[in-house]
């Protein structure tokens, strides 16, 4: 057999060392190449990804070390229905998981990755989410044959020799493999191991399912650990918002993908409020850890360093510091590329251009049409920038305290034509936990499935959630319990239409108007009103200054409809049915006292 050429950076972690042989010995790369993180090895990786195709260099003059990937065209989302929780006990990945057990996990995926790497060079990514050093911090190896991959780890998380050292001789850390083997759906599996704390991920080269520090490790595994360790891993922006008092509130918000965390993360207030001064500061766009702080409050970190935005409609009105800081240093991802050697995207800064390349690599021209008449996309929908957040001119260095930020609100949202007005709030924590539960949202780009269609994603983790769905409620539960002063939870929804569907609220910016309500009520603020469902704002207590919005449009958008939310009641029963006793009672309490206020 041909010896495999081996570059190694120091470390006397043994386990470690055994493993990526073992690894090594199954995918049987040519090389392998241990990542130090250093930029002269960020150059190199440049380079090579160049010279294979795998990136496009962009104008460097206008966008300066900036590349174009695209992907396979049959992999381009997040697959849902190839993702795994492997347990021993299917009970304990739980019925809206898709279970395995562990024996048939790694016989299935080893089939698969036997050899997969031959011709190419395996990359060995130390790396951590969360500053390096924090006690909160989790170290994880990534193993990949994707260039792509090693690149997009080192702009989304904190790599190479520094985490090595912190990890010394005999640290814990993540097991995750990657190999992108043939990109072939038949062998694609996306497989979580939390018992043995390993992520096997084969047949894909698309974000989500292979950047293994996010989803698979940042929310699955993290999950789990969290459970057992008394924290929590949850999809959620972070932001702070500056008072001129110099008062800074940081919430947190959980949406589904491609719902505008990133957009709200880095929110530019509206004209009509500038006068009053805000600052807006980005601590993360899309993962907190949330932990509770040693003076009883609850903290949030952001285990990322980087952003994987979505970019379809992303342009500086809808968001201008996203925009700014993907000028630099950024990878775009299935989008398409200009004559002037930079991007476009549907939806992005100004008009289609006249022509250029598109996501597919084909000769593309504003209007063309596929052979069944819809119109040929220049990006694709879910196409993406990975770009360091420390880029951003909105990022604040608090994102690298170890101990977290203070969390005054949690946000819930969705994505509802209907039913869910603006914004309401729960009456105290456990009625929040349940407003959280009974989520819904409709379905984007972001996985595999058909856009539009309403499915329940409790707190926005039905594709994160590592355990089972009740157990993670009565963690989300006693957590509440543990808290000295528990924030206030809130749902919001941008998305709510008119009957003809037009959406009634502007979004974007104006939500600051929303989280200024918010704000208001943490502090004991803001006039509501107590209705079946929650404190509902008074529409004279959101400040509209400079919106064009009529009164009766300002009702509708804060307005509940009795017989929609009992229907919806239903929809929320099948969907906890499914939980059986394991379904916290406090939970179920809740339902039924909404569906008794309701019908009163
Ligand atoms: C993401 C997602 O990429 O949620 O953040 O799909
Ligand atoms: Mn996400």
């Amino acid at each position: 057999m041909k010896e495999t050429e081996v570059k190694r950076i120091p470390t006397n972690h043994k386990r470690l060392i055994r493993w990526v042989d073992e690894m090594a010995a199954l995918c049987q790369p040519d090389r392998v190449v241990w990542c130090d993180g250093a930029v002269e090895e960020k150059k190199r990786l440049e380079q090579e990804a160049v010279a294979s195709g795998e990136l496009i260099e962009l104008n460097p003059e206008k966008l300066p070390g900036c590349f174009l990937h695209r992907s396979s065209s049959n992999d381009v989302a997040r697959v849902e229905h190839l993702t795994y929780i492997c347990t021993q006990n299917a009970e304990d990945a739980g019925p809206t998981n898709n279970w395995m057990t562990p024996k048939d996990g790694y016989e299935k995926a080893s089939a698969m990755f036997k050899g997969s790497m031959k011709g190419r060079t395996m990359y060995v990514i130390p790396f951590c989410m969360g500053p390096i050093g924090s006690p909160f911090s989790k170290i994880g190896i990534e193993l990949t044959d994707s260039i792509y991959v090693a690149l997009n780890m080192r702009i989304m998380t904190r790599i190479g020799t520094p985490v090595l050292k912190s990890l010394g001789s005999g640290g814990e850390f993540t097991e995750g493999l990657h190999s992108k083997a043939d990109l072939s759906t038949e062998r694609r599996l996306i497989l979580h191991f939390p018992e043995d704390n390993t992520i096997w991920s084969v047949g894909s080269g698309y974000g989500g399912n292979v950047l293994l520090g996010k989803k698979c490790l940042a929310l699955r595994i993290a999950g789990w650990l969290g459970r057992r360790e008394g924290w929590m891993a949850e999809h959620m922006l972070i932001l702070g918002i500056e008072k001129p008092n110099g008062d800074i509130k940081y919430i947190t918000a959980a949406f589904p993908s491609a719902c505008g965390k990133t957009n709200l993360a880095m929110i530019v207030p509206p004209e009509g409020l500038r006068h009053k001064g805000y600052k807006i500061w980005t601590v993360g766009d899309d993962i907190a850890w949330l932990r509770i702080g040693d003076d009883g409050e609850l903290r949030a970190v952001n285990p990322e360093n980087g952003l994987f935005g979505v970019l379809p409609g992303t342009n500086s009105k809808t968001n201008r510091i996203a925009i700014e800081t993907m000028q630099r240093n950024t990878i775009f991802t299935n989008v398409l590329l200009k004559p002037d050697g930079t991007v476009w995207w549907e939806g992005g800064e100004g008009d289609p251009p006249k022509e250029g390349i598109d996501w597919k690599g084909n000769p593309w021209k504003p209007g063309m049409k596929d052979e069944d008449g819809k119109p040929i996309l220049a990006a694709h929908p879910n196409s993406r920038f990975t770009a360091p957040i420390s880029q951003c001119s909105t990022y604040t260095d608090k994102t690298e305290d170890p101990k977290g930020v203070p969390i005054s609100a949690i946000i819930f949202g969705g994505r509802r034509a209907r039913v869910a007005p603006l914004v309401y709030e729960s009456f105290n924590w456990q009625h929040g936990v349940y407003v959280g539960a009974q989520m819904a949202s409709e379905r984007t780009a972001a996985q595999v499935g058909n856009v539009g269609e309403v499915r329940r994603d409790p707190m926005a983790m039905l594709p994160f959630c590592g355990y089972h769905m009740a157990d993670y409620w009565a963690h989300w539960l006693a957590m509440g319990k543990k808290l000295k002063r528990p924030p206030k939870i809130f749902h919001v929804n941008w998305f709510r239409t008119d009957r003809a569907g037009k959406f009634l609220w502007p979004g974007f910016g104006d939500n600051l108007r929303v989280l200024e309500w918010i704000l208001d009520r943490v502090d004991g603020k803001g006039e509501a009103d107590k209705t079946a469902i929650g404190y509902v704002p008074k529409p004279e207590s959101l400040d509209l200054n400079g919106l064009d919005l009529d009164p009766a449009t300002v009702r509708e958008l804060l307005s509940i409809d009795s017989r929609e939310w009992l229907a919806d009641l239903k929809l929320q029963e099948t969907f906890f049915s499914q939980f059986g006793s394991r379904l916290p009672r406090e939970l179920e309490a809740e339902r039924i006292h909404l569906r008794e206020r309701l019908s009163s």
